[in-house]
């Protein structure tokens, strides 16, 4: 993990101090990166006891696409119980569906994105484009016509058919990889501006691309995320990321290889400053390996393609085998 040392070492003789929404200041660069190498082990930091377990079961909660910080919980993850049941702006939410509840955030996203579409049927392509639309898997929902608002995009029309469908993005992602591994097009995205309002927190970790080696037999990631909390966040976006392509490496018969990590505001925030630097003092040690349930089909034995686990992985299939790791170190979240 000399990367993540470095990231935090780049923090403390770079950064700038930043106000934020919760009033605990940060200490921030714009833009970060770190590589690993799967195969030389799995990212989990050493210069501090990694919550893998929670990190899992928060992972897991977002593969069932679980919008209740009580599933979360009940997958070993408490994470979320703050950010459902104490922030104030949240609690006063009119689309805040009672306690725990969390809005439509990743798991959401990742699984059930949902999508409209208003498809002109008086217009000359109406009738193709409604048959393209149901044969996609939309569903007819009801006619609308509604007047022009005045700040329509008159590219949009505001009056037809409306149709829609619920997009398991990951799902796709996986059938993408099983059946056009070429395609530079195997993402899923968590930003969705139609609901961001709905949310406890917009999503940090949003954009998911997986990029196949046909000729190897690996499959990598690169992952995006808009806003890391590198004292806390990090270690467990790290964790998810990475088992994430493990367990798609797995499903799809692919070795997971390249695991890339793009940061946009990597903050350490003012109460987190001990915490890092005690960690800057401790030697970091060699990276664990990540061991699946041989419970989970591999494609790569098996030849058959069971994407349904998906749903069905428990957090008790992932465990790290040597990991050696530093004292526990812990420091408040920001909420
Ligand atoms: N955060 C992470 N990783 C996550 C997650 C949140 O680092 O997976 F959900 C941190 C980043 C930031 C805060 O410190 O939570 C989100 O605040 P904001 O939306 O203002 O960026």
């Amino acid at each position: 993990m000399k990367q993540y040392l470095q990231l935090v070492q780049d923090i403390f003789d770079n950064g700038s101090w930043q106000d934020n929404r919760t009033g605990v200041r940060t200490l921030s660069i714009p833009g970060a990166m770190m590589k690993f190498d799967l195969q030389e082990g799995f990212p989990a930091v050493t210069t501090k006891k990694l919550a893998f377990k929670s990190a899992i079961g928060e992972m897991v909660g977002f593969l069932r696409g679980s919008r209740s910080a009580e599933t979360f919980r009940a997958l070993g993850c408490k994470v979320w119980d703050q950010n459902a049941n104490e922030n104030a702006q949240w609690l006063a939410n009119p689309y805040r569906l009672g306690q725990d509840d969390l809005g439509p955030v990743y798991g959401v996203q990742w699984r059930q994105w949902p999508a409209y579409k208003l498809i002109d049927t008086a217009a000359p392509e109406g009738a193709a484009q409604l048959q393209d639309a149901l044969a996609r898997g939309y569903q007819r929902i009801g006619e609308v016509n509604a007047p022009a608002a005045s700040d329509a995009n008159p590219t949009h029309t505001t009056t037809g058919t409306l149709l829609y469908k619920s997009i398991d993005q990951l799902r796709q992602c996986l059938d993408t990889i099983m059946k056009d591994p070429g395609s530079r097009r195997i993402l899923f995205h968590g930003w969705n501006w139609a609901q961001l309002e709905e949310m406890a927190l917009p999503p940090c970790h949003l954009l998911y691309q997986f990029l196949v080696n046909q000729s190897k037999r690996e499959i990598s990631l690169c992952l995006y995320i808009r806003s890391n909390d590198v004292g806390l966040g990090t270690p467990f976006n790290l964790t998810e990321g990475a088992a994430l392509l493990h367990l798609v490496g797995r499903l799809t018969g692919y070795t997971p290889r390249w695991f890339t990590y793009f940061i946009g505001d990597a903050h350490i925030y003012e109460n987190h400053v001990e915490m890092l630097q005690e960690q800057l003092r401790r030697e970091p040690l060699p990276a664990p390996q990540l061991v699946l349930s041989s419970r989970i089909p591999d494609f790569a034995q098996t030849g058959q393609y069971e994407p349904q686990w998906l749903e069905q992985i428990e957090p008790g299939d992932f465990s790290l085998q040597g990991y050696q790791h530093h004292a526990h170190l812990t420091a408040p979240m920001a909420v």
